[in-house]
């Protein structure tokens, strides 16, 4: 039975990795940090089904202790401060997790079993200030906020102990990907429940940044399967997945509305407070290297993305309103 750590197991993308490595029949180990109250309700489903181990990305010994209690065929680093306004608030500690913990991951591989496969999740922060559109696996890099600086020095990290070590340590370049267990403050998330919570009558109005931001938009769910099929290749290589379309956050909020019968422009009000120092204008991904090598393509459309999210807002404050 192959055997697989998940580093960020109770976020988005962990919950989402964890049902995929099931279903592929894996046993699967999880990474939690401590807390004084349990953050598992993305994983609530999984009890039973997945293993935890308690470390911590800031502390090298018990990631060392996790990988060798566990001993795993993949790993998969998908913990991080992964909200952009965060890292400017909280820069140092974004550089800690974001950045440093990627090495002190690799080094606990290093030191426990140089055979384990490892998956580090960069992202499309990278590219910031974009050098060219649509952007490859070859598009320079210009990170806008230490966010995206901080998982620059992550991924080359990743790309130097491949070279150093001759580590099985890839990269994937992913673009932001969403889904009804996207965190409640990332603009699309904020959008779905926004505009469900005004519908029923819960909230008058939804105050979001900047809605000429572009975005390339996918299911998170999809791009899972793009973080195992880069684990299950001869030769480790890094990867942009994305789905090759962008809109605004301004089309993302016309549509959200519409899906529940109301007019955005009447309900959204543009409050500075929600723009950047620095912003990412526009990201544009071209997945085609994923497309010849993994043999992968997004299944779910933008307007699917935008129905599915606010069906599950819907519903679940339907159910809240409801026990009111
Ligand atoms: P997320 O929902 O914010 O989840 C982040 C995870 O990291 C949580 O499980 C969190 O645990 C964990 N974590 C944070 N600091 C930690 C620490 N010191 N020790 C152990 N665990 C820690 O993020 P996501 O959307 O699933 O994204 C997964 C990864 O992909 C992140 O690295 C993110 O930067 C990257 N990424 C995301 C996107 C996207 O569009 N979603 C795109 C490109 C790259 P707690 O529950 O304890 O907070
Ligand atoms: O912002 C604009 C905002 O916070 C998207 C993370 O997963 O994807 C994510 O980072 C855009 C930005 O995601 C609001 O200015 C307008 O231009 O949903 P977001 P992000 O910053 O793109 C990348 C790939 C990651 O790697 C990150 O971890 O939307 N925007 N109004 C707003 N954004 C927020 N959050 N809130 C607003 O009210």
């Amino acid at each position: 039975m192959k055997k697989a750590l998940i580093t960020g197991i109770t976020g988005q993308d962990g919950s989402y990795l964890a049902d995929f490595l099931l279903s592929k029949k894996y046993k699967v180990y999880g990474i939690v940090r401590r807390s004084s109250t349990e953050k598992v309700e993305r994983i609530e489903h999984l009890r039973g089904k997945v293993t935890i181990v308690q470390a911590d990305l800031l502390d090298q010994f018990s990631l060392i202790d996790a990988v060798k209690s566990t001993r795993p065929h993949e790993i998969y680093n998908l913990a991080a401060q992964s909200f952009v306004p965060t890292s400017w608030t909280q820069a140092t500690l974004t550089g800690e997790f974001t950045a440093l913990g990627v090495t002190k991951l690799l080094e606990a591989i290093r030191h426990v079993d140089d055979k384990i496969r490892f998956y580090q999740a960069s992202s499309s922060e990278m590219f910031g200030l974009v050098q060219e559109t649509p952007q490859t696996e070859k598009t320079p890099f210009y990170p806008r906020s230490p966010y995206g600086v901080a998982k620059v020095y992550g991924h080359f990290i990743t790309v130097n102990y491949r070279e150093s070590y001759d580590l099985f340590a890839v990269s994937g370049i992913l673009f932001n990907h969403e889904s009804p267990r996207r965190g409640l403050e990332f603009v699309t998330r904020k959008i779905s429940d926004g505009a469900v919570r005004i519908a029923l009558g819960l909230a008058k109005e939804l105050r979001l940044g900047n809605l000429n931001s572009k975005r390339d938009w996918g299911y998170a769910g999809d791009y899972v399967e793009a973080m195992w099929l880069m684990l299950q290749q001869k030769r480790p290589q890094d990867f942009v997945i994305a789905t090759g379309e962008t809109h605004t956050v301004r089309e993302f909020a016309e549509a959200a509305f519409d899906h529940v019968g109301l007019n955005w422009k009447k309900f959204v009000k543009v409050d500075k407070k929600f723009y950047r120092p620095a912003e990412v204008n526009v990201l544009l991904g071209n997945p085609a290297k994923a497309k010849k090598v993994l043999r992968w393509k997004p299944r779910v459309s933008f307007n699917e993305l935008v129905r599915m999210m606010v069906d599950a807002d819907l519903a679940r404050l339907e159910k809240k309103k409801a026990r009111r």
